[in-house]
């Protein structure tokens, strides 16, 4: 028996699938849509097995869909501009666009090896100008809109490199690459106006029944909805800086009276202006800045603070008096900037208190505490319980003091107004898109010192990067090229100045799913092409975007529509976030880390020694861990396809874990599903020789086997089916393990001479096998189909219909109760009558012990149920 080369094949299918053309898709078809998408990479340099993983479920998705009658999209293209292009360009001296393109082409050929069933035709690349023009011309609709706009705002500066840093950039306070310490500056930047959806993106979140419970949620979390009250408390002394109050936001206005006192951010206009007069305070200030502008290094950082020594009013009680303090935990960008501080119920506010000796008085009583003896230690109390220390609000529930205290406040006067407001305030902020990188978006803007900030006019479009740029010096080469900022004022025609920020890479990731439904058009989208893909049914990728790529994409859908080029304001019907490649992890005797390749294991009853295949050195196994370059714990999928072929990889990746977890990739399981690879193909060559290429006519009546054989087969085809309906891809794989475990017992020469219906059943058989298969194995389907002597491709058939008769369960198992306890069981034909069900139950072993040979005093027989013998 020859072995089946999956090399030689896999091209070879590849090749056909490619001249036919079978994945193109047209855009005007008559059949049910149906988008699949997988986040599209980053062409960092080659595929890894994560990648594997996640086109290869997209592909069984699309194989399947395709099967089942619908026109299919599944694209392809690039995420392609970034850091890592400059960060090369700068070590070793070649073009971004070189070091990107030449990228592609690998991670392209790579990808192509794996046989997934994509639509080239419409691959793009980010950075193609084609692309990046259509983002500009979006651009400029969202400034018409008012939906992108300038405005100041703090940034993390580097002070070596010369640039702005992402907050996932700065390290400790320190820039990630230059090792400065980061400065807070104030700078003029791009944003997206996200924030006009906050309520829309938090509402529609419900609908979105088709994505993880936990995505959800991390949506819900980072727009960060809370309810609460504005108030204003009255200052002491006489106006400063034309001030004669304080207003804060609070979500707890029911711990009023647990105030001890009020704080303010170090950027509170009030801040500043007695920093003016203040050196000390000034220097706090500037202590302040030093810390970074994320709010989880807000959070961590030690609370500090600065006594102003201004005083404010209480709200609710004008004799209590409250000192107000500058703290570095309050945010500037949040609500009003500023705080009142209830140290017993707010664990920030208790740290704080605790340093600087303020009182804390607590409020709120969880239920089974003595008011005279409560105390909150160093451990804020924020649970449940009942109002105390708090004047009217003795007694009332958290929920009543709050409403109880808003009502109270908005009908109080304070200068005419009133002195509260309930407010909703969101944690989203509005999206900073301003780099001061090269490679990435132009943003099509223009300074011109006579008209100011003017968009470019659509008919110049696009902006293109320059080619000739030096990365000889930190900072952006766009703001040092001699020439590429020059330009006309598109208003008034005078010498001005290009933008040279250019857009944040998640821009160009916010609308690519819609760019795929006509990558040929002149404008962003062709509104009837992505009216009529759009939203992607299934997408497919990573957790790691759970939150900001996946919130911008739902941000510009919404901003598209708002500015005509598209209607559907969801992007994403299904989504579907994968696990990852977890392998185990090596080191030598010398602490190195060292890659599976360069290893040969050796398992002894389950005691597994390593052992460096040149040094001879024992290694010790490691842990089991993601697969990353620094631990060497990667298998390169191009390596695997050589060895194995597409087949077994995309099998392999699938099989082991549902898909939604950690699959462990090991040589053993590996070479496992090549045997199974193989398994498929051997029992195709024997079946097909047993059986020759004619076809056979089928019988009139099927014997014992032949039927279970046929009906295993219809069963796996309908459960194949719907576990890839769910994703569930481990759950069709086991089932066809199964299958062919049945299939091989019932392939057997002798068997098959003897019984023509099991040959014709066998025949059926092989031929669902290889069609319910084939979106996992599409290769070695196809090869298989034509040894079997079908027509056509495996890839252009429709998915095959189950028997339904096959699927009935034609016989049932009861239990049986003696006396009211279970016995035993007994197995009947289904629809047998209740006399042949006592019949078989008193012939049954238990039974017949249990009466020793006397008549049973009753049998209850309830039809598919349960069988009761009373003794
Ligand atoms: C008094 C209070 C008492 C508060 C208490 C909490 C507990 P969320 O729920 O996240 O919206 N806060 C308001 N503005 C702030 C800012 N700019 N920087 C830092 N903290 C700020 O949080 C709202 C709460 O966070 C507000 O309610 C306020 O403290 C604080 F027992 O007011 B609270
Ligand atoms: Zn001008």
């Amino acid at each position: 028996n020859e072995r089946y080369n999956a090399r030689e094949a896999e091209i070879r299918w590849q090749q056909t699938w490619d001249t036919q053309k079978i994945f193109q898709t047209q855009n005007d078809d008559p059949r049910p849509k149906y988008y699949v998408l997988e986040m599209f990479p980053y062409p960092s340099g080659r595929i890894h097995m994560g990648h594997v993983r996640n086109y290869t479920m997209g592909d069984v998705v699309a194989r399947y869909k395709r099967a089942k009658g619908f026109n299919v999209l599944h694209p392809m293209g690039w995420d392609a501009f970034g850091m890592p292009a400059e960060n090369a360009a700068m070590q070793n001296n070649v073009h971004p666009k070189d070091w990107t393109y030449e990228n592609i082409a690998t991670m392209r050929a790579q990808l192509q090896l794996m046989g997934l069933s994509l639509d080239w035709d419409r691959e793009f690349a980010t950075c193609d100008v084609d692309y990046y023009h259509r983002q500009q011309m979006l651009f400029l609709d969202f400034v018409d809109k008012g939906l992108a706009y300038r405005k100041n705002a703090k940034v993390n500066w580097d002070p070596v490199d010369q640039t702005v840093l992402a907050n996932e950039q700065v390290i400790d306070g320190k820039g990630w690459r230059s090792g400065a310490e980061v400065e807070q500056r104030e700078l003029t930047q791009w944003f997206f106006k996200i924030t006009d959806f906050a309520e829309d993106l938090l509402a529609e979140i419900d609908n979105l029944d088709r994505w993880p419970d936990k995505v959800r949620l991390m949506q819900r979390n980072w727009i960060g909805k809370s309810e609460g009250l504005q108030v204003r408390f009255e200052l002491t002394t006489p106006a400063i800086n034309g001030d004669t109050e304080i207003e804060i936001f609070t979500t707890r206005p029911d711990t009023l009276f647990g105030a001890s006192f009020m704080g303010l951010s170090a950027d509170h206009p009030l801040t500043k202006a007695l920093a003016e007069t203040n050196p000390a305070l000034q220097a706090f200030v500037e202590e302040c800045h030093k810390q970074g502008t994320s709010a989880a290094e807000v959070e961590t950082a030690e609370k500090i603070g600065f006594d102003t020594g201004l005083t404010v009013k209480h709200p609710l009680d004008p004799t209590i008096i409250l000192p107000v303090y500058v703290a570095n935990f309050i945010l500037m960008d949040y609500g009003t900037g500023a705080i009142f501080a209830c140290p017993a119920h707010d664990q920030r506010d208790l740290d704080f208190a605790r340093k600087y000796n303020l009182t804390v008085t607590p409020v709120v009583l969880p239920k089974d505490e003595d008011a005279a003896t409560f105390d909150v230690g160093t451990e804020a109390y924020t649970g449940e319980g009942t109002i105390f220390n708090s004047e009217f609000l003795d007694g009332m529930s958290i929920t009543d003091a709050k409403d109880t205290v808003a009502t109270k406040l908005e009908t109080v006067t304070l200068d005419g107004k009133p002195q509260a407001e309930r407010k909703t305030q969101y944690r989203l902020r509005d999206w900073g898109i301003s780099r001061q990188r090269y490679w990435g978006c132009p943003i099509p803007m223009v300074h011109c010192d006579g008209c100011g900030v003017v968009a470019e006019k659509v008919e110049n479009l696009p902006i293109k990067l320059p080619d000739d740029i030096n990365f000889d010096k930190p900072g952006n080469p766009l703001d040092r090229h001699p020439t590429w900022r020059d330009c006309s004022c598109p208003k008034c025609g005078k010498a001005a100045r290009r933008e040279t920020d250019t857009m944040d890479t998640f821009v160009d990731s916010s609308w690519y799913y819609a760019r795929f439904t006509a990558p040929w058009e002149d404008t962003p989208t062709d509104k009837k092409a992505v009216d009529e893909w759009l939203p992607v049914d299934q997408y497919i990728g990573g957790v790691e975007h759970a939150i900001l790529h996946l919130l911008y994409s739902r941000f510009f859908a919404r901003a598209m529509k708002a500015t005509g080029h598209m209607t559907v304001k969801e992007p994403f019907r299904g989504l579907f976030t994968q696990g990852m490649v977890v392998h185990e992890t090596y080191k030598g005797e010398d602490g190195r880390w060292v890659a599976p390749m360069e290893i040969t294991i050796q398992d002894q009853d389950g005691n597994r020694t390593a052992k460096h295949n040149e040094t001879g050195e024992s290694i010790a196994i490691g842990s089991i861990e993601k697969m990353s370059k620094s631990k060497k714990n990667t298998v390169d999928p191009t390596d695997i396809i050589e060895s194995f072929g597409a087949d077994t990889a995309r099998w392999f990746m699938l099989s082991d874990s549902p898909p939604e977890r950690d699959v462990i990739w090991t040589e053993a399981g590996a070479e496992g599903a090549h045997r199974f690879v193989q398994r498929i193909w051997r029992l195709t060559v024997e079946t097909s020789e047993f059986l020759g290429k004619t076809p056979l006519n089928k019988p009139d009546a099927f014997s014992d086997e032949a039927n279970a054989l046929r009906k295993l087969t219809h069963k796996s085809l309908v459960s194949v089916e719907s576990n890839i309906e769910q994703l569930g891809f481990n759950r069709s794989v086991a089932q066809i393990y199964q299958l062919v475990n049945h299939i091989a017992s019932a392939a057997k020469k002798d068997k098959l001479d003897k019984d023509p219906s099991l040959a014709w059943a066998l025949d059926e058989s092989m031929q669902l096998l290889v069609l319910m298969s084939a979106p996992m194995m599409p290769h070695l389907a196809e090869e298989c189909w034509i040894q079997l002597g079908k027509e056509g491709l495996v890839s252009t058939q429709g998915w095959p219909k189950a028997d339904a008769s096959l699927l009935v369960e034609d016989e049932i198992t009861l239990p049986i109760q003696i006396n009211g306890k279970k016995r035993g069981e007994i197995t009947v034909a289904a629809d047998a009558d209740k006399a042949t069900i006592e019949k078989a139950v008193l012939a049954s072993e238990p039974v017949i012990k249990a009466l020793d040979g006397k008549a049973p005093r009753k049998v209850i027989v309830v039809p598919k149920r349960i069988v009761n013998v009373v003794v």
